[in-house]
């Protein structure tokens, strides 16, 4: 079984597009992992799909994109669907970072870190997770650190995606700077 491709095409059901697979998610993006399976089923490339499969999906993947828990699933970021994801508010690292094009940089100055198209502003805890996340914009990408403990004094909330990822709503220019 592709376990990449099920993790990409599970990333889009749940991330951008859960109506196209009759799913519907709850106020922090959970959905029964059975109505997943039959949803992932009616491709024949699935049709035998099983939860463990989804969990060995899980546990080789690259990155924490998913989560299974008392019966549910859900991706834990890059969320774009118009139902905004809600998410407990934490506390993370004191400097967060951000990697991207080098022809954003500019505009990011001016107007601060914006969700775009997705719900939320996706931040790393390190250069190195940064670097790739610009990477997929950019083969040089820059590093924009961010001032977190900073932002949170000022009223800035943050989010806890998986073990690498933070969220913002929004990060204003003051806390951003390069690395
Ligand atoms: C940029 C992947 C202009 C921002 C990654 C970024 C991540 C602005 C782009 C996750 C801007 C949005 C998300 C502004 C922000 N003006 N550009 N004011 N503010 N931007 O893909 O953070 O592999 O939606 O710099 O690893 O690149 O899919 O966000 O370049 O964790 O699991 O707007 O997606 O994870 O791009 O990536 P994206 P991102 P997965």
């Amino acid at each position: 079984m592709d376990l990449l491709k099920l993790s990409k095409e599970l990333s889009f059901a749940l991330r951008h597009s859960p109506w196209e697979y009759e799913l519907e998610l709850d106020s922090e993006g959970w959905v029964n992992v059975e109505q997943v399976l039959n949803a992932l089923r009616h491709n024949l490339e699935w049709e035998s799909l099983m939860q463990d499969d989804l969990r060995r999906m899980i546990e080789v993947s690259d990155k924490e994109r998913h989560q299974i828990q008392n019966g549910r699933i859900r991706a834990l970021y890059g969320h774009s669907v118009p139902q905004k994801i809600m998410k407990k508010a934490g506390i993370p690292p004191s400097v967060l970072y951000h990697g991207t094009a080098r022809h954003l940089v500019e505009q990011i100055f001016s107007n601060g870190l914006q969700p775009m198209t997705r719900q939320y502003v996706h931040l790393s805890i390190d250069t190195n997770t940064a670097n790739l996340v610009g990477k997929r914009k950019d083969s040089n990408p820059i590093i924009l650190k961010v001032q977190a403990k900073k932002a949170i004094e000022e009223g800035i909330k943050f989010y806890q995606g998986n073990n690498k990822v933070w969220l913002a709503d929004y990060i204003p220019p003051k806390f951003i700077c390069l690395d």
